[in-house]
Order: structure tokens, then sequence, then C-alpha cells
């Protein structure tokens, strides 16, 4: 499992100036964050826009990522789609393609039963032999893992780790608890990365590594140090760049690729309903960069 132990930026979905999937530029977005030194990449998540986009979409993303990193990082492919079927049909893709592990969010839209959702997780870790990693997010999702739910799902082998998202760090705490070592528990909140690994959690994917993934490198390095003086500075810092990523007219996503920009990464805006940057705030883009380059 140590493959998935360190700094796994969420990848972001890469547009051409149109606004089309552009093969160029995720291969692009690839190399760069590979020069920095990530451990690897959760490819079609959240901070991927994978809600906006159709099932062609999705596939060509895993599948320049993979052209691009397979075998140089470790590759998780998120492959929750609001139908088993098409999450199914992602999971065999990602396989194909060789990637180490699949991952999912619960289903979205309509509520679901606690059996519900274990069972179209359970259906997508049938369809492959690959690791699967829950994603927990009920923030976006609406739906809380339970201890009780996530008991039942780690007796399944096929299950390696959870990523988790919810705000109460405790939760991490009471996953590793009951998951034990030979499991990984992956921290969701950026802006909690040191108290979460702290508390339990062994490796962290998150929105906002690729715009700064130098400081999280640095925050994991003091962690596992034992340095939580050093390492609760760094989270400081990045907890002023995440709100002030927060803080423009457009979503998160957009003000991060802004700045990815004016770093020469050049891989588009973000796909309506999200929304670009736009007016004044495109002015305060340079002052972020700063922030984040001190
Ligand atoms: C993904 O699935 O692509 C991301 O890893 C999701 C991740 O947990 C992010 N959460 C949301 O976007 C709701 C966080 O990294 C988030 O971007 C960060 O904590 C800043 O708020």
């Amino acid at each position: 499992l140590e493959k998935y132990k360190g700094i796994i930026p969420a990848f972001y979905a890469c547009y051409d100036e149109l606004g089309e999937i552009s093969e160029s530029r995720t291969k692009e977005l690839c190399n760069y964050l590979y020069k920095k030194g990530v451990k690897g990449l959760y490819v079609g998540g959240s901070s991927g826009e994978c809600i906006y986009h159709s099932l062609e979409e999705r596939k060509a993303t895993l599948k320049y990522v993979a052209q691009q990193l397979k075998g140089k990082l470790t590759l998780i492919a998120h492959v929750g789609a609001p139908s088993t079927r098409d999450s199914v049909i992602l999971a065999k893709y990602a396989e194909e393609l060789g990637y180490d592990a699949v991952s999912a969010i619960p289903p979205i839209y309509f509520k679901f039963s606690e059996s519900s959702v274990y069972k179209y997780w359970t259906e997508i870790m049938d369809a492959t032999t690959m690791p699967f990693i829950i994603y927990n997010i009920p923030q976006t999702t609406g739906f809380d893992l339970s201890l009780n739910l996530f008991k039942k799902l780690i007796e399944n082998e096929k299950v390696i780790g959870v990523k988790n998202s919810s705000m109460p760090v405790m939760d991490i705490e009471r996953f590793k608890a009951t998951a034990g070592d030979n499991f990984i528990v992956f921290n969701g909140p950026d802006e909690q990365y040191v108290s979460g690994r702290i508390i339990g959690a062994d490796s962290g994917i998150g929105g906002t590594y690729a715009v700064m993934p130098e400081l999280f490198l640095m925050a994991e390095k003091f962690v596992s140090a034992g340095d939580f003086a050093n390492a609760r500075k760094i989270q400081h810092d990045i907890n002023d760049i995440i709100v002030a990523l927060c803080s423009l007219n457009g979503s998160l996503y957009s003000t991060i690729k802004e700045v990815l920009k004016q770093n020469g990464v050049h891989i588009g805006s973000v796909r309506a309903p999200l929304e670009p940057i736009s007016g004044d705030d495109l002015n305060k883009i340079a002052g972020i960069k700063a922030l984040i380059d001190n």
C-alpha cells in the first residue's frame, strides 16, 4: 500500500479554448505535476469536473493521463457516475488502461438507502479485479458514510481505502481505528491536511494540491518527521491561500486555473454551470500567485 502514501493531487479537467477536453493540455498538466514530485493523481473526481462530462470525455481524460504517466505515478480513476451502468463501464475502462485503483462517490441526485449505496459500490468492485477506494464527500453528495456501512464495505478485500472529505477530522480517526493498519485513509479537506494526518490519515487527495504542490509536499515532510510546529506553519500558509482562492467571483477551479496559467500551464477554464473568473477579480490572480510563490 506504500504507493498510495503521499501527496496525490486531484487532477483538473483540461480544456482547449473552445471548452473541449484537450489531449495536449491534459498531458501538459501531467508532466507539470510529475516534475513537482507528487506521488500520484486522482483522475476524474470532483475537481476534475466529472459531473459535467460525457462518458466519452471521461474516458478520454483517463486515457490521456494513463498514456502519459502509467508506471510513473500511482493513478486512481474516479468512476462514480449517475448510473451504476456508466460507473461499471468506466471502471472496466480504467482497468484496461492499467490504473492502480478505482474510486467512486455514492450515487447522487435521488436519496439512496445504505443498502442501495452498498449495492452500487459492490457492483463497481465486482466489475474489475482492481482495488477500490470509497469516496465519502457528504457536503456535495448528501450521503454521509456511516461507520456501520463502512464496516460492511471493508469486509470486501478489494476495499483498500477511503477518501474522506467530510469536515469532522474525527471521521478520519474513526475510519482509521475501524479499518486498521492494512488500509489507507486519505485526507479530503485540504484545509485540515495536517490535522487529518495526525489523527489517522495515511495520505491525502486534494483539490488544491496541484496549484501549490510544494507546500503540501513540505507539510507532508514535516508531519512524517514529527515536526508538528513547522507542519502547522505550512498549514497556516496553505489556508491563507485557500481562503484567497475561494474569495473570487467564479468557481474555485477557475481561480486555480488562472493561477496555473500564470505559471505557464494553460488548461482552459471551467465548464458551465461552474463560472469563470471575470472582471476585476482577474486582476487579483497575480496577488494569489504571489502568496503561493512566497
Ligand atoms: C476531488 O474529488 O477531485 C477532490 O479531491 C475533492 C476534494 O476533497 C476537495 N473537496 C471539494 O472539492 C468539495 C477538497 O480538496 C477541496 O478542494 C479543498 O479542501 C478546498 O476547499
